[in-house]
């Protein structure tokens, strides 16, 4: 049976991909694994089946037989582990790829969503204009590491991994920040990423759900 995973019924980014069910999708798309997808309302996610799922009723979910998990990582990271191809078979180049994905969700990624909710939830604030400065540098810091590290290389490790996988995906949600720019090696990264058919697969599906519900 083909793993079945969540994704907003009508995600408020109409389509651009911003939601964290495409990293899953992604996953999917590069092992060559079929999957279902529930889609579900923002009611739905909050009612007592979903949140059986999920703790924080939200989305990515991901059931595979009798197996339920929530969290994109580790939805990523079971994926990878039971597929060939997003995780290097040395022990040690593996752990190094799954510190990566640790790196991605927990250095890299909220400094980006706190952006977006400074953004989106703070505007009126009579503070907005002194702390997204603030925002903005903390956000900085990270894409500059990043970029020393990653220099003229094709990927974070080696190979492309699981790590690479997550930190496209989230550098992909970072892109309207405008801070990405900076970094020419980081775009390029990006666009190396986003090239991958496997990447295009997921971004057509989830942009296909958006197209339905709208009809446009
Ligand atoms: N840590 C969790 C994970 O990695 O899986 C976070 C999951 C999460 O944030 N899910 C969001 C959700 O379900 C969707 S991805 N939100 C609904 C809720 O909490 O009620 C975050 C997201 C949502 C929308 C946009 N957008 O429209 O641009 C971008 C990102």
């Amino acid at each position: 049976m083909n793993p079945t995973i969540t994704a907003f019924k009508e995600s408020p980014d109409k389509g651009r991909g911003m939601a964290r069910d495409m990293r899953v999708r992604w996953a999917l798309e590069e092992v060559g694994q079929p999957y279902d997808v529930r889609l579900v309302s923002f009611a739905e996610m909050k009612a007592p089946a979903h949140m059986a799922l999920h703790p924080f009723g939200q989305i990515p979910t991901y059931e595979e037989d009798d197996l339920a998990l929530f969290e994109s990582g580790a939805i990523v990271l079971r994926i990878a582990e039971i597929h060939g191809g997003l995780l290097p078979a040395d022990e040690h180049a593996r752990a190094r790829a799954i510190a990566w994905m640790f790196a991605a969700l927990n250095s890299v990624e909220p400094r980006f969503v706190e952006i977006e909710i400074a953004k989106l939830l703070e505007r009126d604030k009579p503070w907005f204009d002194a702390r997204l400065p603030e925002v903005l540098a903390r956000a900085r810091k990270p894409l500059q590491q990043l970029s020393a590290r990653l220099g003229e290389a094709d990927w974070l490790d080696g190979d492309f991994s699981a790590g690479d996988l997550m930190m496209v995906g989230v550098l992909f949600r970072a892109k309207s920040s405008g801070l990405l720019e900076a970094h020419p090696n980081l775009m390029t990264y990006l666009a190396r990423g986003e090239a991958r058919p496997a990447f295009q697969r997921a971004f057509a599906a989830q942009l296909a759900v958006w197209a339905a519900a709208s009809g446009e």
